[in-house]
């Protein structure tokens, strides 16, 4: 299987988990990014492919720390009991909680597939404007200009009400790219776009080093974007769709 296919196939396995919930676990919607956070039958916490203090001074190590190590855990733990209380629940035919631990694994499994890309898609030598030509187009013909886009995000994610996510996704229907405001982190799931480019605007992931100022952190936010791993998404999303 050719990289493309390989691509293809895992793209196929993040649509389905569109319309199927967390479908698992061997096509899951993580694979797209090839990012590894499923072993032995459970979710795992990724590893950073860099260090907590590699992103400095846009975003610091301390946050970097405790956003990776405590608060992505705990959605890698929560999404794990969510689901085996599921399959308790299928064993003993007793469904009296389902709405609860429904709502569990959508809020924890939301939480734990956007961290994941959430790291991937930022990096120390990160920032200025793609270089891949194909992603840079489409961007181009979906916000007018690379600044369209640019202005487009900073100012959706700062607004986001409450805690939640600026996201940039694939829309395969019509083939554009589109800004989302995801509030919490649970309804993502339930769409058919493919997310390339998410900024995390929860409090715990600026508020040591930006306080209230979340319009700087997103700004600083631009300075760290790995643009090579965005294109690679955006081109398995594109030949899958
Ligand atoms: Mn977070």
């Amino acid at each position: 299987m050719n990289r493309r296919e390989y691509l293809k196939k895992s793209l196929a396995g993040a649509a389905l988990l569109g319309t199927a919930g967390l479908g698992l676990p061997k096509e899951s919607f993580a694979s797209a990014v090839a990012v590894d956070t499923f072993r032995n039958g459970e979710y795992v916490l990724p590893e950073l492919k860099y260090s907590y203090d590699a992103l400095e001074p846009y975003i610091d190590a301390q946050t970097m720390e405790l956003h990776h190590s405590r608060h992505h855990q705990g959605y890698v733990n929560g999404l794990n009991n969510a689901l085996s209380k599921l399959a308790e629940a299928r064993e003993n035919d007793d469904f009296s909680l389902v709405k609860h631990w429904s709502r569990e694994s959508a809020f924890h499994g939301g939480g734990h597939f956007l961290h994941a890309m959430f790291w991937e898609v930022m990096g120390p030598n990160g920032g200025g404007e793609p270089s891949d030509r194909t992603l840079a187009s489409a961007i181009n013909s979906s916000f007018g200009s690379f600044d369209g886009f640019k202005r487009h995000f900073k100012a959706a994610s700062g607004a986001v009400e409450g805690s939640g996510w600026g996201v940039l996704a694939y829309e395969p229907n019509s083939g554009n790219l589109i800004i989302h405001q995801v509030e919490r982190q649970s309804d993502l799931s339930l769409w058919a776009t493919r997310p390339l480019l998410m900024v995390d605007v929860w409090e715990h992931a600026y508020y040591l080093k930006y306080q209230n100022r979340r319009g700087d952190y997103v700004e600083n936010f631009m300075n760290v974007v790995n643009w090579e791993k965005v294109a690679e998404m955006y081109d398995a999303a594109a030949s899958a769709g």
